[in-house]
């Protein structure tokens, strides 16, 4: 369920903002949809950074360091995590999550939530698809929103 849409609201824009993409490799195929939802959603931007990272246990110190470099208005995490037989994706994902928080509560740069954790491959490309049905799409969509409620309402 979402608590809106699109339709419901006039988006703020993305124009004047830097934004840094940090994606993964691992389901590179998928990852790389999340990363064109992301761009997509970012397009009145023209200050966008990718970097990519071997999977996702490695985004939140990438992100960390983007953040610190006092560089990007927001941070984004695009990864896509797929159980396995192993508890390997328990602490893959766990450890993605809290690191990427600590991170932006660190930096009090807004990093933003990009990861798909799914059971299976085909729950995976249900969340890779076009617009609201792509989270890198929807992390975006979330970045900016974000940006633009600390630049207006908490101005230093
Ligand atoms: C090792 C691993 C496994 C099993 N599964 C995933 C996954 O589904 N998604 C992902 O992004 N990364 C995975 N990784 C790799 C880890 O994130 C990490 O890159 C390695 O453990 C090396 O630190």
């Amino acid at each position: 369920m979402r608590i809106d849409t699109e339709q419901d609201r006039e988006l703020p824009s993305a124009e004047g903002f830097r934004f840094a993409i940090v994606a993964s490799r691992w389901n590179d195929s998928l990852v790389s949809r999340l990363i064109d939802g992301a761009i997509e959603a970012l397009k009145e931007s023209e200050a966008i950074e990718i970097f990519r990272v071997p999977g996702s246990f490695e985004i939140p110190l990438c992100a960390l360091k983007a953040a610190e470099s006092g560089r990007f208005d927001a941070v984004i995490c695009l990864g896509v995590i797929i159980r396995g037989e192993t508890p390997h994706f328990d602490y893959v994902a766990s450890e993605t999550a809290r690191g990427i928080n600590q991170a932006s509560l660190k930096t009090g740069v807004p990093l933003l939530f990009g990861i798909i954790t799914a059971d299976n491959a085909k729950q995976a490309r249900a969340r890779a698809g076009e617009k609201r049905d792509n989270k890198g799409y929807d992390a975006a969509i979330a970045a900016i929103e974000v940006v633009n409620l600390y630049k207006n309402r908490f101005k230093n």
